[in-house]
């Protein structure tokens, strides 16, 4: 009989309850990991509907506002891997709660890197560097806002639009910072736009497959958007989870560009949208400057030529396919009969 004990990987994932928690948490169960999650406040109605469709995952209470709340839940957990993707992600909200927006997305990563660091007691002077609790930061594609170089890799400069851009832009090198301070392996991955059937209902695509699925079923006439003409570099949820946990895998730790290298604009976006569910976009949607931002990001294509050599990352849901599989689930969640009462809200102002 062996005595060898299996060595089960255990991740703790804050923004669990969100889009890339509910895949990232699946992705990490399939492969044998122990998952946790960190879950905020009392009686987060987001965390029964987590409940109702990933089982396995174990729950430890914290908020990433808490600096003692984060260093208990390392503490219980005792994680080889904590993946923050916690934030207020919303760029509009961003401009109405700039300070909060601040804390919890930007100071929120300095709280997590910190308990990370008092648990396994990195800096003291009796203690080797490093440590052994991996640590990933979601870093986004908003940090290059007005870009001057197209497509953007690791080495494009930032230059953040909103005040979630420059919060996530300090989260970035704050974690950079504590890999080069402490020896921490600490990385970023600079993830562009990626959705799924999942997806908040305030972000654009699934703004747009809700709308298309509320006109095809007769619910509503018409869909109010903003600025038709900012391009993004959209993928799936389910593709880019995998480059997080590729990230903690490797031997040295590094930042990565993740993407899918094209880049639509919204009207494309719509175009395709209607014309699945077999409408026409032009019978239907209008603009309103109302929901134009204070500053735009005209323009995001990601060149992840590294994750793709160095991580052999590569993304299998083409644009298309995302499109077609958003919009199909919302047809059918719509159309059920036993439809859940916090069906999504329409996001008409901010
Ligand atoms: P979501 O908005 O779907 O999820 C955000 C999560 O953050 C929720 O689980 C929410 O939990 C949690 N959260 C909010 N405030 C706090 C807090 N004070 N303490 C602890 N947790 C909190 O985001 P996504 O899943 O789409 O994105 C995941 C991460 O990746 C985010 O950091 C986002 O900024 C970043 N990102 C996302 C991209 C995308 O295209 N999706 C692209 C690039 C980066 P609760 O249920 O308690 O509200
Ligand atoms: P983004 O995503 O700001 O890129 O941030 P969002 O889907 O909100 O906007 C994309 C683009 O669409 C334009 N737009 C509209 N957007 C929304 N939400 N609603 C509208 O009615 C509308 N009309 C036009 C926007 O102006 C914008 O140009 C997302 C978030 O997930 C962030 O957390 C993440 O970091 C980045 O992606 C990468």
């Amino acid at each position: 009989m062996s005595l060898e004990v299996p060595l089960t990987t255990r991740a703790l994932i804050t923004g669990i309850t969100g889009q890339d928690g509910s895949y990232l948490a699946e992705h990490l169960l399939e492969r044998g990991y122990e998952v946790w999650g960190l879950v905020r406040g009392q009686s987060n109605p987001h965390v029964s509907r987590l409940r109702k469709h990933i089982g396995d995952v174990r729950l430890a209470y914290g908020d990433l506002l808490d600096q003692g709340s984060l260093i208990s839940a390392v503490e219980k957990v005792r994680p080889d891997e904590v993946y923050n993707l916690g934030a207020i992600s919303f760029v509009p909200m961003s401009w109405q709660q700039a300070e909060i927006t601040a804390e919890v997305t930007g100071m929120g990563v300095l709280r997590m890197l910190e308990a990370i660091r008092v648990v396994s007691g990195i800096g003291g002077s009796r203690t080797p560097a490093g440590g052994q609790i991996r640590f990933y930061q979601a870093s986004s594609s908003e940090m290059f806002g007005q870009v001057r170089e197209t497509p953007q890799n690791e080495r494009t400069p930032f230059h953040p639009r909103s005040p979630y851009g420059v919060a996530k832009t300090y989260g970035h090198f704050i974690t950079q910072n504590y890999r080069e301070s402490y020896g921490m392996f600490a990385v970023s991955g600079i993830l562009f736009n990626h959705e799924s059937p999942r997806r908040g209902s305030e972000f654009v695509t699934r703004k747009i497959t809700l709308g298309v699925a509320r006109i095809k079923l007769g619910m509503t006439g018409k869909l109010t958007l903003g600025n038709l003409e900012a391009r993004r570099d959209w993928g799936y949820a389910g593709d880019f989870v995998g480059a997080m946990r590729l990230m903690l895998a490797a031997e040295t730790p590094e930042d990565y560009v993740i993407g899918t290298g094209q880049t639509q604009s919204v009207r494309e976006l719509v175009e395709l949208a209607f014309a699945t569910a077999g409408l026409d976009w032009r019978d239907h949607v209008v603009t309103d400057p109302a929901l134009t931002r204070p500053a735009e990001v005209d323009l995001l294509c990601a060149d992840p030529k590294k994750a793709r050599d160095q991580l052999g990352w590569e993304p299998k849901v083409s644009f298309e396919e995302l499109v077609t599989m958003m919009v199909d689930s919302d047809l059918a969640l719509l159309s059920r009969s036993d439809r859940p009462e916090d069906e999504p809200l329409s996001f008409d102002h901010w």
